[in-house]
Order: C-alpha cells, then sequence, then structure tokens
C-alpha cells in the first residue's frame, strides 16, 4: 500500500516543494496545506488489509449495553478489550467496583467477584487457556462474565467476545464454555536468516533480513511482531517456529539466539512461545566437535550445555522441531542410530526446562518404494520409543501438500507414540500466492477421515486431540503463509487460511462453515447480501482447484521447482523420480493412476481394516481417491455412467467453470467492498481462471496423447496448444 501511495503522490509532492520555493505567496501556502492534508488523510482511510480481520474500528454491529466494567486495568487481557472496546465505540468502559445490572466482569481465579460467582471448579477443570463467557443473573441483574483460570484464557476469552461483537451474534444471554483442541498449536515459519521464505508468497520474512550477520531489532519489527503475535492470540495459536525446518546450524549461534530472545519478548504477553528448527548436525557444525552422533556423551552435553544457554535467555522456550535425514539433511541414520535415538537425545537436554522436540516424519530414501508408503516404513517399527516431549509431526497426507491426498496412515497406525498433524498453510500447491482457495475444507476433510483405529469413527481428530488415543502431548502446526506484504498474507483471501489454522486448532469441530463466516464478518462485511455467495465461493474453492489441477486422486502433475503450473510431460533428466510427475501419473495406453492396491505397490495395506479393502477394490475406493490408488483403464464406467477419460475431461471443464463463477460473485460483490482490497482481489480471480484453463489443457491435450479419445464436444475447446505449453517456462517473478 505505501509503495502504490509513493507512486501516486510521491510526484505531487516533488511540485509541492517546487511551490514552496514561492513561500511568500499566502494563497499557494495555504493549497499546499490542504493539498498535503488530504493527501495524508486519504493514506489513511485507504484499505490494505493490514488489520486483518481484527478492524475493530469499523464494525459495523449492534454493541450490547455494558454499563461498565469490573476488571483490573492493569491485565493485559482487559487491556486489550478496553482497547478494542474503544475503537468500536470510541469509549472506554467505565471501572465499576459495584455490580450493577449488565455490568461486565472480566477475571482470573484471583478475583473475589468471579470466586463468588460459583465457576471455580469449571474453569479448573478447562486449564489456564480455557475460559467462560457467561450471563449470570445474580439479585436481578445481568452480570456479563468473562473468566479464565488464567491470563492466556481471560485474552482468547476476551477475544472470544470481541468476536461475538464483531460479527453481530452477541445474544441476550450467554453459556460459553471453551478449551482447546490442541496444547500445542503452532505456526512453522519457513524463513530462511537471509530475509527469504522457502515457499512463501507474500514478501520477506518477518524475522529475519538480508545481509545480516549480526541479526538487529528495531522499533519497527517490533511493532509488526506485536501485531503478529496480538492476531494470533486472537485465533488461540500460542507458538511459532521462528525459521525454516531445512535450519542452518548457525541458527544457534549467539548473534541469532539475541534476536529470539527479543522475539520471545514481544510475543510472550501474546501467550505465544518461541520455538526454532535445528538442524541436527549443529554439534559437528557449529560446535567443532567430530560428531554429530546422538549417542556420543560429547554430543549429549553439548546439546545439554545449548539447552541451558537457551533456556537461561528465554525461561519459557518452546522446544526444537527437527527435519531429519529428509531431502538430504542430515541425521541420525548418519550414524546407525534410528529417528527415535535422535529426537530422544534432543528431548532429554530439553526436559528439565519443559521444552518439547516436534521430530518430522516427512522422509522418502529414494528408490525404495512406492514413496506413498516410506513414512510409514521408517516409523512404525519406532512407535512407543519415543520419550513423552517427543511428538512426531506429519504431514496430512502420504506425500506432500497435494491439492488432495488420502490421510497419511501413521495417523491411527502409531499408537503409542503422539502425533501431531502437519498443515500447509501457505499454498504450495495451491495456486500460491494467486489463487482463491479457502483451506478449512480440506483440513476438515482429513480432520474427519475415519482411521479406524479404535473402531468406526476414529477420526485423525479424536486421535490426534487425545480423545481416543490419551497422550500427554497434543499439538498441531501449519507451515505459515506470512510475510512483509502489507496484507501479510499475499492474497486477501489467504488471510482466511491462517484464521482458518487458528480456528480449528483451537476447536478442530468447527465447521468450515461457521469459520467461513466468522472471518467474512469481521474482515468484510456483517451484511448478509455479500456474506451469503463470498462464503459458498470459498467453500466451493478447494473443489474447484482440485477440480482443475488434478481431480480423481490425481497428484503431483507440477512443474518441477517451483510447483505452480501444470507439467504432467516434466522429464528432468538425472533427477529422482519420485520427484516427476510421471511416477505418480503413469499415464500410458491401458490407463492412468498409481496402483496402490494389492496388485500394486500395496500401499493399501498400511490402513486399518475396513478402510483397507474400500481402498483396494477400485469399485469401493472412493472415486476422489481413484487414481491415487488405481491404474484405471480410460474407458472404465464412473458412477455417473460417464467412462473415465470423458469423466477426467468433465471434471477440469467443471473446474474452469466454478472459477469463472467466482469471478462473477465477486465482481457483484463490489459495492460491498472498498475499491483497493476489491481490484487485488479481482486481479488474481482473473489470474485463475487463465490458470485453470492453462491446466485443463495442459492436463487434457497431454493425457489425450494416451486415451486417443475425443474430448467431448459439451467440454470448452482447448485454447493453447500442447507443444507450445511444453515450451513455456514460467517466469517466477510474475506468478509469486
Ligand atoms: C521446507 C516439500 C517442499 C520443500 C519443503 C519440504 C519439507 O518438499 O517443496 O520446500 O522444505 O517439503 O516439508 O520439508
Amino acid at each position: 500500500m505505501y509503495k502504490l501511495f509513493y507512486i501516486i503522490f510521491r510526484p505531487a509532492f516533488l511540485i509541492l516543494n517546487a511551490l514552496k520555493l514561492m513561500r511568500h505567496l499566502y494563497i499557494i501556502r495555504k493549497f499546499i496545506f490542504f493539498i498535503q492534508l488530504f493527501i495524508i488523510v486519504s493514506a489513511l482511510h485507504a484499505e490494505d488489509g493490514h488489520q486483518l480481520w481484527l478492524r475493530f474500528d469499523k464494525t459495523k454491529a449492534t454493541f450490547p449495553c455494558f454499563s461498565g466494567i469490573n476488571a483490573c486495568d492493569s491485565r493485559f487481557a482487559v487491556k486489550e478489550f478496553q482497547y478494542d472496546w474503544n475503537e468500536m465505540t470510541g469509549n472506554r468502559l467505565q471501572v465499576v467496583n459495584v455490580l450493577n445490572n449488565n455490568t461486565l466482569v472480566i477475571g482470573t481465579l484471583k478475583d473475589r467477584n468471579i470466586v463468588s460467582f460459583g465457576v471455580g471448579n469449571e474453569l479448573k477443570q478447562l486449564g489456564m487457556e480455557g475460559y467462560i463467557i457467561k450471563t449470570i443473573h445474580q439479585n436481578n441483574k445481568n452480570i456479563t462474565v468473562v473468566a479464565s483460570a488464567g491470563d492466556k484464557g481471560l485474552l482468547y476469552g476476551v477475544f472470544h467476545l470481541l468476536r461475538i461483537i464483531q460479527t453481530n451474534k452477541f445474544p441476550q444471554s450467554l453459556n460459553i464454555s471453551e478449551k482447546p483442541s490442541y496444547a500445542v498449536r503452532i505456526l512453522n515459519h519457513w524463513d530462511n536468516q537471509d530475509g527469504s521464505v522457502e515457499r512463501g508468497y507474500a514478501g520477506h520474512s518477518i524475522f529475519w533480513r538480508y545481509g545480516e550477520k549480526h541479526p538487529t531489532v528495531t522499533d519497527k519489527d517490533k511493532v509488526l511482531w506485536k501485531e503478529y503475535a496480538r492476531a494470533n492470540a486472537s485465533i488461540g495459536i500460542n507458538g511459532a517456529v521462528l525459521n525454516n525446518v531445512n535450519a542452518s546450524p548457525d541458527m544457534l549461534s549467539g548473534a541469532y539466539m539475541q534476536k529470539v530472545k527479543a522475539i520471545a519478548e514481544v510475543l510472550r504477553p501474546y501467550g505465544m512461545k518461541v520455538y526454532l528448527s535445528i538442524n541436527f548436525s549443529s554439534p559437528s557444525a557449529l560446535g567443532g566437535l567430530k560428531t554429530s552422533d546422538p549417542l556420543d556423551k560429547d554430543v549429549v552435553k553439548w546439546w545439554n550445555i545449548k539447552a541451558k544457554e537457551i533456556y537461561q535467555l528465554i525461561p519459557d522456550f518452546g522446544g526444537f522441531l527437527v527435519k531429519a535425514n529428509s531431502e538430504g539433511l542430515p541425521g541420525p541414520q548418519d550414524f546407525g542410530r534410528t529417528h527415535a535415538d535422535g529426537a530422544n537425545m534432543l528431548a532429554d537436554a530439553l526436559k528439565p526446562y519443559g521444552g518439547i522436540v516436534m521430530w518430522r516424519a516427512f522422509v522418502y530414501n529414494a528408490g525404495k518404494d512406492d514413496r506413498a508408503k516410506l513414512a510409514y516404513k521408517e516409523f512404525m517399527p519406532l512407535d512407543g520409543q519415543f520419550r513423552d516431549n517427543v511428538i512426531v509431526q506429519v504431514k496430512n497426507g502420504p506425500i506432500d501438500f497435494q491439492p488432495r491426498e488420502p490421510f497419511s496412515p501413521l495417523f491411527g497406525a502409531m499408537k503409542r507414540t503422539a502425533l501431531m498433524p502437519e498443515l500447509q498453510i501457505t499454498q504450495e500447491y495451491l495456486g500460491q500466492g494467486n489463487h482463491l482457495v479457502f483451506l478449512a475444507s480440506m483440513w476438515k476433510e482429513f480432520l474427519e477421515s475415519d482411521t479406524y483405529c479404535s473402531g468406526k469413527g476414529s477420526t485423525v481428530a479424536k486421535i490426534t486431540d487425545g480423545t481416543l488415543l490419551k497422550s500427554r502431548l497434543t499439538a498441531i502446526g501449519g507451515v505459515a503463509n506470512i510475510g512483509e506484504d502489507t496484507n501479510w498474507c499475499g492474497h486477501h483471501f489467504a488471510q482466511a487460511n491462517w484464521y482458518s489454522f487458528g480456528r480449528l486448532a483451537w476447536n478442530n469441530r468447527l465447521s468450515s462453515d461457521d469459520i467461513a463466516e466468522e472471518w467474512i464478518r469481521m474482515t468484510f462485511s456483517n451484511d448478509s447480501n455479500f456474506i451469503k455467495p463470498v462464503k459458498e465461493m470459498m467453500l466451493e474453492s478447494h473443489e474447484a482447484v482440485v477440480n482443475y489441477m488434478m481431480p480423481l486422486g490425481l497428484h503431483h502433475l507440477f512443474a518441477f521447482g517451483h510447483h505452480y503450473g501444470p507439467e504432467p510431460w516434466c522429464d528432468v533428466p538425472n533427477t529422482r523420480p519420485d520427484w516427476m510427475p510421471k511416477y505418480y501419473h503413469n499415464a500410458g495406453e491401458d490407463g492412468i493412476g498409481f496402483d496402490r492396491s494389492a496388485t500394486g505397490s500395496n500401499a493399501v495395506e498400511q490402513y486399518i481394516s475396513p478402510l483397507r479393502e474400500q481402498l483396494n477394490n477400485i469399485d469401493s475406493c472412493p472415486e476422489k481417491y481413484l487414481l491415487w490408488f488405481h491404474h484405471v483403464p480410460w474407458h472404465k464406467k464412473m458412477k455417473d455412467g460417464h467412462m473415465l477419460w470423458d469423466e477426467l475431461c468433465y471434471t477440469y471443464n467443471h473446474g474452469v467453470k466454478q472459477v469463472r463463477q467466482f469471478q462473477t460473485i465477486w465482481d457483484k460483490a463490489e459495492q460491498y467492498v472498498d475499491s483497493e482490497r476489491f481490484i487485488h482481489v479481482q486481479t488474481r480471480l482473473k489470474i485463475q481462471a487463465h490458470d485453470a484453463v492453462w491446466w485443463k489443457d495442459a492436463c487434457l491435450l497431454y493425457f489425450q496423447q494416451f486415451s486417443k479419445r475425443p474430448i467431448p464436444y459439451d467440454v470448452e475447446r482447448p485454447v493453447y496448444d500442447l507443444n507450445d505449453l511444453k515450451k513455456t517456462k514460467l517466469n517466477m517473478t510474475e506468478h509469486n
């Protein structure tokens, strides 16, 4: 926004400065003054999306008529409430000692009034992050109470109260009690120390800067981190991994640790802990030891000393995230040790301080078997061997954040190990900064998948949040989509994915419909004429991207490296076969798809009965996963009567039409949106519509060479030529 402001108004300022030379002319001076005032006022009113969903100043809602507030004004949560209430109404609530009708009481168990309401036991059960928001009737008075056992819970409670006001849903009587689904609700930033963000589409890192050997902290940094922490607290996110899982050993060096300390200090009041990704070879690469073998006593000592140093700087440091023996990174297997040996050694170093280790299961040693089976094969034998402060972080699907994947079979299989889902908020494989894709729908599909590990109904949600498999540690992580862009996430609608991750991490039972509606109301408008169509668009957007990119279980058809556009033909010499689309689609004259049934790689065996049998059978396998689990003849009859080839054509075509419909919905919504955000989204929808056609033509024209069948005439004709598409090399600066 500021760049735009600069470009537009800079010439005006230059002219005005020239006019200033003629200062003696009173009229010109006045003229200059008013023009400058106008410029400043318009800049202040411009809508750049920086406020995210926390736009209390623009809340057009009916406010509850609180008569006063009974609360300790110095409490962080109370300050937050008063600040936002003032933004909404133009006044702070008056502090009162006597409870009158419509008094708002905000407090913890340390406050006498809260105890007197008899809610102590309930609050203790909800824990330090849980809270209640209730209307209590006392002496013929209605009193609204926000209370928690701890300060963190109180802040979450305050944000919940604000949310129901903002979304115009403040009821006659309140009876809310909440506690989080997961104890650790964490963003994984893939931010490099040079300021770049791996798979980031929203500018540079908010934490690290290019070329800083000795990282510095400015006041501007602190303001941004504070805004970031407040946004996270408003949706219940309580942790952040500050650097890329492809971690450099020097992250743990003194210079960087000072900056980590500074970040931790800003995040702490908002209930957020900082965590770091570590490089497993740090003892040798940074510490100068001969080895990084996790069973070597000097290595153990090195990590113990390192942990002590870290906790001296940051007493509430959260712990480590580790990518080991994955995509070329070092790990315990380099020394003949197991993932459990590596994770446990680090866990022991952190244990005295309450820290945890999040150990990633994203492993796929080349060439050994079907890639979809490898994580299971490596981790299942280790079930039950991890310390209780280790949690294994598993991507939602067995491959890598594809537009649609079945759940990873590790969920449900590793019953004696704490597992945390890893979701990708940044849209590496989903149109990156350009496509409007609401990810809550995809995550709900994953969380509600039935693993059958303790009979029917053993959903991923219930086994990871501790409902079915008891574990001392529960967590969920999301790869952040945040950068220095003024609107934080690049695409305005990508903010909804940050929001959704936090809301689902807090409460994995929320529906994507409810989350979308909350977000629309808070971010744009409470007008139902706007909410209804825009919500429908959001809820359909995941299915649409699957339709125009990779329907019916197809996966990894992406261009090599940047993962943006389609390249089902891609063949880079001397590269791992499982990085090539052909490995996954296996298109030939006999059909298309990866045979993972018992006659193929038998990946289905990793799932629990009766799901295993359902997936194994080509006729009972859900069609959305058909080509994931089966190699299917082009003429196979699908459920709707079409043959597979025609079905593929119709589905790609439908995806294109869906995006065109999104464009219409958005254009019709213009009257409800500020022009800046309207144009921004409209421009990106044009790119998305263009890309959808590109995907459809590239995939259908390429696969047609094998199916040797015509594209049905009621499918939109291709506008591209396959040979031209094959020559297209994307200029990523245009698309990122
Ligand atoms: C951080 C995929 C991505 C990589 C990412 C990796 C991972 O391979 O393309 O950019 O690396 O996953 O999750 O470790």
